[in-house]
């Protein structure tokens, strides 16, 4: 599920003589606002925090600016120094040949680097006046592989409000099975289908509405829902997860 920051390791790996080969892609994911910042020139890539599509107090009254600054540069910010931290841990250990601290790294690569995957996708995911239904060709598959519209939102919304008290509810793609699926994440990294492509993330950590919302979290999966779900941007990562 951390695919393209996987693929953002891997270029340095590649190095600058590998930046024509993935220039396609490199090209592409910044629209859907990935998580992969791949920067011409740069031998060694260090993940960056993405800017945001939209003003700190762009979703308000929804999601108060207070909240929206504090959990992209801190909470993100934090996963993504952690990530980068750890990355090059593991690369300084591999050079010395010391590979004690395995269990841990291996665990933060993880914790980290799926935090920073599904923040950058959540982003993305929500807008100034969205929310609604899916429509087009996402809507028909939602239809097909739930039932019904209402029945995925029921089950979406039921995924949020009982995920755990650290975790994400998640509509994912799974293209080996060619199965959409709703999944509850614990932490950043437990709980889904390995291969499955999220398309949209809802953060039900309390950093994500504590401000505005308390203790109420199902008011905030309610106003995500119906005030700010990006639609458009949920149905490209469907159609580019399908290929
Ligand atoms: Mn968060």
């Amino acid at each position: 599920m951390i695919t393209r920051t996987s693929l953002t390791t891997r270029r340095s790996f590649f190095g600058v003589a590998g930046a024509g080969s993935l220039g396609l892609l490199a090209d592409r994911l910044p629209e859907l606002g990935s998580s992969a910042q791949l920067l011409a020139g740069q031998p060694v890539a260090e993940h960056v925090l993405p800017d945001l599509p939209y003003a700190y107090d762009a979703l308000e009254p929804h999601l108060d600016a207070a909240t929206l600054r504090l959990h992209h540069q801190k909470h993100h910010g934090g996963a993504l120094r952690g990530l980068n931290r750890t990355e090059s841990q593991l690369a300084e250990n591999a050079e010395k040949g010391d590979f004690s601290k395995s269990r841990e790294l291996c665990r933060a690569l993880a914790y980290y680097g799926s935090s920073h995957e599904l923040h950058s996708i959540f982003w993305t995911n929500m807008k100034a006046d969205g929310g609604g239904s899916a429509e087009g060709e996402l809507a028909k598959r939602i239809a097909e592989d739930f039932g019904s519209l209402s029945a995925f939102e029921q089950l979406f919304v039921a995924a949020c409000n009982t995920a755990p008290a650290s975790g994400w509810g998640m509509l994912a793609y799974h293209p080996g099975f060619d199965r959409l699926q709703v999944l509850q994440v614990a932490d950043h990294e437990n709980g889904v289908v390995m291969g499955t492509v999220p398309l949209l993330a809802c953060d039900v950590w309390e950093h994500a509405y504590y401000l505005k919302y308390q203790n109420r979290r199902a008011d905030w999966v309610k106003v995500f829902m119906a005030e700010l779900v990006n639609w458009n941007d949920v149905a490209a990562r469907y159609a580019r997860a399908k290929g």
